[in-house]
């Protein structure tokens, strides 16, 4: 079976004012999608056309000649669980599970939000800030390009695109406020706690 797109939790406007329609579009709509694209043409005719979307990251992860499965496969993966990490009404201080762990790991919200600005403003050129749990710790982290925390021990809670196309069209160069207004208006705390209680 084919790799396929899967739709937006929410409508393309949901999360507008912070991203527009036109941002979700093109962001869903065409990168998104080239990279469902990219990985259906790369993986005709290979083992890799029957296994599921988890397995082609996990057995290409870490081998140059099979980079360009792994990168188009991490991109889907990387891009759904993006779209699930941000929600209509979401952002500032978690609730449930997240927030005591938050204070017992990070020492308060405040300084989870200094860490996970500080990585995404910090990932040099295209990449990924991560909320993850490790080792029964919870952990910001950062990764290049379509790496992925799903091809390492890490449990992936939360993430945030600062590729550029997330950001370009409503905040131009200037990364540091989406990242602001990701984490005020946008995250989706219920994700994340249900990411957590799933371990
Ligand atoms: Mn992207």
């Amino acid at each position: 079976m084919a790799f396929e797109l899967p739709p937006l939790p929410y409508s393309s406007d949901a999360l507008s004012p912070h991203l527009t329609a036109e941002t979700l579009s093109f962001h869903h709509g065409k990168h998104h999608n080239a990279y469902v694209t990219n990985l259906n043409n790369l993986a005709k005719g290979t083992e890799f056309e029957t296994k599921s979307l988890e397995e082609v990251i996990k057995l290409t992860a870490g081998k140059s000649d099979k980079a360009g499965l792994f990168n188009n496969a991490a991109q889907i993966w990387n891009h759904t669980f993006y779209w699930h990490s941000m929600k209509p009404q979401g952002g500032g201080k978690p609730t449930g599970a997240i927030a005591q762990k938050i204070d017992a790991d990070f020492g308060s919200y405040e300084k989870f939000v200094e860490a996970f600005s500080q990585a995404g403003a910090t990932q040099f050129g295209s990449g990924w800030a991560w909320l993850v749990l490790d080792g029964g710790k919870l952990k910001v982290t950062k990764t290049p390009n379509a790496e992925t925390p799903l091809s390492t021990s890490a449990t992936p809670l939360l993430t945030m695109d600062v590729w550029e196309h997330a950001y370009y069209i409503d905040f131009r160069n200037r990364r540091p406020d989406y990242i602001k207004v990701f984490l005020e208006h946008l995250v989706n705390w219920d994700f994340a706690n249900k990411n957590l209680a799933g371990k």
